[in-house]
């Protein structure tokens, strides 16, 4: 199914997001770490030079993780997998390099700013929390990058289509370029926010803006930024983990129709993060609040999908039993390890997100650490062991260099596992007893005693994901720069049991599905935002708090 097309150029280009991404990384795990300890009773050391303060270092935190380690991998990794699923090399490598050097510029103009206390208003940056231009303009550059990369896909999509005439688009480039198209469907919210909102606000060409609008706005992305995170890892838990447990994917058409539900159900439910907000109708609320329950099935088919796919791996390498097959995976191989405890730890954190969803018991839990609890699980977990588990061989691919320790990225994976575990569960115990997200807890004067024994935990936690992700970061340097081992082969595409062939052909269609995603962004936001726009009042000054 796959021939290597990657040219070395193009290699070049796949590499050069990869290492932007682990730079970010580096920078979110030393600030991470030094938030858990701060949880954990020690002091935050503030200093006019590094980060000033416990918000400064939350907002580096959370961009570098969440927005730069992710998208810039993304940006890398999936036209990498689309590339090897056409066999054909992607149009245009200028573009792609453009592309790539307008999302560095923009990352730079945003870290200056961010860097320099300048723009200290969490990865959320809710208005009326202000920063300086750069900071809007930087990722607004950032996001215009992704538009371009969904282009390029685009583009190769359609010579690929002009050769093959009535074949099935090869399912993992379909893939790729559903997620692709999804996200710049979603980040048209952001898009708006910052043009017509933040970046005049910020250079003062207006002098108020209208917080409840901005969060609107700013949430029709933001809920499907989560899933533009997610879905390239499931790309790899179809199409490349079962192959590499030694089984077949077991439906293709299932796989289609489940990326086909992401593009049309990722964005209109929003608001199920403005549950406790004013000034939008329960009766919106709660209709959203019903998509996010549909949006969960097309999770439940990925969990039935590939747990299946890895069945057939795992009694094909002689597994047995009801659950026991499970112990047959090739626990040995840090690359399926990683992303299969990422797979587990997803399973809680999805269920996790459901509880969140569930709208009156979403006034327990909203702005409290549980909140935090569910995202590390997903995002950091989930999505992020994934990512190492991917860069365990894509790195070395890529380096011509095999990798310099498996025993150490073995360690690595099951680190991050418990460290997360340990730091997770803490996290959504201490929001159930009411400890408030995104504050320096050890210093407010409302600090409960029974609190104090669950944040040492979140300290040690802490301190185990950030020794885990050291450990990541140097057995990847090490291999690119020292290692001698003969570079592997990249594994190769899980070949499907139930073909693409037996489903119908509207599952390897685009435009009408679009169409229909559209449609339902319209309904499902139309009303609240043309109220919300119409009665818009222009008036909240803004704030420099830290
Ligand atoms: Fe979420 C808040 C609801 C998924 C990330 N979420 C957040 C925030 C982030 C985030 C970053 O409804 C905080 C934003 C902020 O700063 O305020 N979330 C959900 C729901 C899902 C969900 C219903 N979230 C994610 C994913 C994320 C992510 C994915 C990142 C990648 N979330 C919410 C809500 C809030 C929220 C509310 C707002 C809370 C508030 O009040 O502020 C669903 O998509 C989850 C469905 C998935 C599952 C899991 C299925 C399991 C699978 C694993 C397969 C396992 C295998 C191996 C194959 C139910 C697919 C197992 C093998 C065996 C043999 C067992
Ligand atoms: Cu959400």
């Amino acid at each position: 199914m796959t021939t290597d097309t990657a040219s070395i150029p193009e290699q070049r280009l796949t590499g050069a997001h990869l290492l932007v991404a682990h730079v970010a990384l580096l920078g979110g795990i030393v600030t991470g770490l030094l938030q858990g300890l701060e949880h954990a009773g020690f002091e935050f050391p503030a200093s006019p030079y590094f980060l000033q303060s416990y918000y400064h270092s939350v907002s580096v935190h959370g961009v570098l993780n969440v927005l730069v380690w992710t998208t810039f991998f993304i940006c890398g990794f999936l036209p990498f997998i689309a590339a090897r699923g056409y066999a054909i090399p992607l149009v245009s490598l200028r573009l792609g390099w453009v592309t790539f050097w307008v999302m560095v510029v923009g990352l730079v103009m945003a870290a200056i700013p961010l860097v320099g206390n300048a723009a200290t208003v969490m990865f959320t940056f809710y208005p009326p929390l202000k920063a300086h231009w750069a900071f809007y303009i930087g990722l607004t550059l950032v996001v215009v990058g992704t538009w371009l990369v969904t282009l390029r896909l685009a583009l190769t999509h359609r010579v690929w289509r002009a050769q093959h005439p009535g074949a099935r688009t090869p399912l993992p480039s379909f893939m790729a370029l559903v997620t692709m198209t999804m996200w710049t469907l979603a980040s048209i919210g952001l898009a708006a926010e910052m043009l017509f909102m933040l970046i005049p606000w910020s250079l003062g060409l207006v002098q108020g803006t209208d917080p409840l609008l901005a969060r609107t706005l700013f949430w029709l992305t933001g809920h499907p930024i989560v899933y533009f995170w997610l879905l390239p890892a499931y790309v790899s838990w179809y199409m490349l983990v079962p192959r590499q447990a030694g089984g077949r994917l077991f439906s293709d058409p299932m796989a289609r129709a489940s990326f086909l539900l992401f593009l049309l159900l990722s964005a209109p439910l929003g608001l199920h993060h403005q549950v406790a907000d004013p000034g939008i109708h329960e009766g919106w609320k709660l209709f959203q609040a019903f998509l996010t329950f549909a949006v969960f099935f097309p999770s439940l088919l990925t969990f039935f999908n590939v747990v299946a796919s890895l069945e057939s791996g795992a009694r094909a390498r002689g597994g047995t039993g009801l659950v026991a097959w499970f112990g047959r995976l090739p626990w040995g191989d840090p690359s399926v390890a990683a992303q299969i405890l990422g797979m587990l730890m997803f399973c809680a954190g999805g269920i996790g997100g459901l509880i969140n969803a569930s709208y009156t018991v979403n006034l327990v839990v909203h702005n409290t650490a549980y909140i935090v609890g569910h995202f590390h699980a997903t995002v950091g977990t989930a999505v992020t062991l994934t990512f190492m588990g991917i860069s365990y061989w894509l790195v070395p691919h890529l380096a011509g260099r095999g990798l310099w320790s498996r025993g150490m990225a073995l360690a690595q994976s099951w680190l991050w596992f418990s460290g997360m575990l340990i730091f997770s569960i803490s996290l959504h115990e201490l929001g159930l007893r009411g400890m408030p997200r995104r504050t320096m807890i050890s210093q407010a004067a409302y600090f409960q005693p029974e609190w104090k024994g669950l944040l040492a935990w979140v300290g040690v936690g802490g301190t185990l994901l950030f020794v885990s992700g050291v450990l990541y970061l140097l057995n990847l340097l090490l291999t690119v720069t020292v290692s001698r081992q003969p570079a592997p082969a990249v594994p190769e595409f899980a070949e499907p049991i139930s073909r693409a062939e037996e489903g119908p052909a509207m599952l390897d269609r685009l435009r009408p599905w679009v169409v229909l995603a559209v449609v339902m962004i319209i309904v499902a936001y139309g009303p609240t935002l043309a109220r919300l726009i119409a009665g818009a009042s222009f008036n909240a000054p803004g704030f420099r708090v830290w």
